[in-house]
């Protein structure tokens, strides 16, 4: 094992950590050191069951070896190859491999490094795809309330959490949301889809009447909302959606970047709901969180309306220096064969009625007034401290960490989302430590 285990540097202060309480966080660090399968080990040597694959991203689980091996050889082979007007084998076969798990219909790839490049990718793909076909009034963007697309600025412009989003001036203009499906007033402690909300898809026809088609580039939505605390979409709201946007000729983008690679128990959410999009932004599982990388998928029809013109020509000004790079590649290629060798990707399916069982049966612990589930993520809705929002979620979260369980919390709302590869006892002991910390904190 590294000699570093155990040594913590003595000064913190250097690093602007993201998304993070940065003076709390180094008062009191919780410092990760080494990952095997299912569990962390800090840097005081405990084991620590991983709740949420990371940040949604490990779905195989830590360390797994061919995924290690891969970018071991694929690092002393090829380090690295220019990503414009070259080429390298690996990047070609991942496309193909990622085209065959993909659901029927996308059949290009555009490679990025995360789901905010992937997402504002599709973004850039859904404007020129209008424009090159001629209909360059289609320029507007629709979102969602509580949406998440990362934190780039055409990400954060379609998003639609507000403290993401506040700071940061005018953003893109032309953007509408549309209303978020958080009914908790129907549809609490429901399992799955929930009955009611499907009609909210119609505010999408009331934005289309408002602006009128002609000027509508695209709709994004995150079939599972999950950054904002896993809001499950109500039964027939993505079908509708999708029928809208095929009435008005609007592209369909679904943001997969915590729904694809097996999450629902079905390869993407596009499977899982029997609906497919026009382009389906990913990044997190692509490698197994491993190295940063990020896929785009896009029909044939997108893909073939750029090939036109000077074949000398650029047919899209678009791309990331590690577009595609030859080690993010190996990692991804061994990650599919992970993913299949052991059945990940439909995993979930199996455990699903178990991991919701376990959730619900914390409907009646302390504080929780909802719990919602779908494939392997759940959520557990805590009623706000009065007067000190967020703070009853992170206390969970600093003691279940302590109590040896990686939790997630956004706002007062628990989100779990194992590795794919978790046992039921795992699932057991995820449960019994929210019911203990839910019993301990205020
Ligand atoms: N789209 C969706 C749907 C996401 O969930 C992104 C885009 C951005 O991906 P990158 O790789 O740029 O972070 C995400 C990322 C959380 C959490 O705790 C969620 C994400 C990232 C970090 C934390 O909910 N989602
Ligand atoms: N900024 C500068 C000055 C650059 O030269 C580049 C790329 O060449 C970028 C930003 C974009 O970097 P990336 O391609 O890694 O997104």
């Amino acid at each position: 094992m590294s000699n570093r285990l155990n040594v913590a540097p003595n000064d913190l202060s250097a690093f602007w950590m993201p998304f993070t309480a940065n003076r709390q966080f180094k008062q009191a660090p919780r410092m990760l050191v080494a990952a095997k399968d299912m569990h962390y080990t800090t840097s005081d040597g405990r084991k620590v069951l991983d709740g949420t694959a990371g940040l949604w991203c490990v779905n195989a689980g830590h360390c797994r070896p061919k995924i290690t091996e891969a970018i071991q050889r694929q690092a002393a082979e090829l380090d690295y190859a220019p990503a414009f007007q070259m080429g390298h084998p690996i990047v070609f076969e991942l496309a193909n491999r990622l085209v065959d798990v993909a659901p029927e219909g996308m059949d290009h790839v555009f490679f990025t490094n995360s789901g905010s490049e992937s997402v504002d990718t599709a973004l850039k793909i859904a404007l020129a795809y209008h424009r090159v076909k001629g209909d360059g009034s289609r320029t507007r963007l629709i979102g969602r309330e509580r949406g998440y697309h990362g934190v780039n600025f055409g990400g954060i412009s379609v998003g639609g959490i507000v403290t993401n989003r506040k700071m940061f001036g005018t953003l893109l203009t032309g953007v509408d949301h549309m209303p978020h499906t958080h009914l908790p007033g129907k549809n609490a402690f429901t399992r799955g889809e929930p009955e009611h909300g499907g009609d909210l898809a119609d505010e999408l026809e009331r934005i289309v009447t408002l602006h009128d088609a002609s000027t509508i580039a695209a709709v994004i939505v995150e079939p599972v909302a999950g950054s904002t605390g896993v809001l499950i979409p109500p039964k027939g709201y993505l079908q509708r959606l999708r029928d809208i946007c095929t009435k008005h000729g609007i592209l369909l983008i679904f943001d997969e970047v915590i729904t694809g690679f097996g999450r629902l128990g079905a390869p993407f959410a596009a499977d899982y709901f029997g609906v497919v999009p026009d382009i389906i932004t990913t990044a997190k599982g692509v490698t197994n969180g491993v190295i940063p990388m990020g896929a785009v998928f896009v029909t044939k029809e997108i893909h073939d309306a750029f090939m036109t013109g000077p074949e000398h020509m650029i047919e899209f000004f678009h791309g990331y220096t590690y577009s595609g790079n030859p080690i993010a590649s190996a990692a991804a290629i061994a990650t599919l064969d992970t993913y299949k060798e052991e059945g990940l990707l439909t995993r979930g399916a199996e455990l699903a009625p178990y991991w919701a069982d376990a959730l619900h049966s914390l409907r009646d612990a302390p504080n929780v007034i909802d719990i919602r589930n779908i494939g392997l993520v759940g959520a557990i809705e805590l009623k706000p401290i009065d007067g000190q929002p967020t703070k009853r979620a992170f206390s969970a979260f600093v003691k279940a960490f302590e109590k040896g369980v990686l939790i997630r919390t956004t706002g007062d709302i628990i989100a779990l989302s194992p590795p794919l590869i978790i046992e039921k006892a795992q699932i057991d002991e995820i449960v019994d430590c929210v019911r203990s910390v839910l019993e301990a904190v205020d």
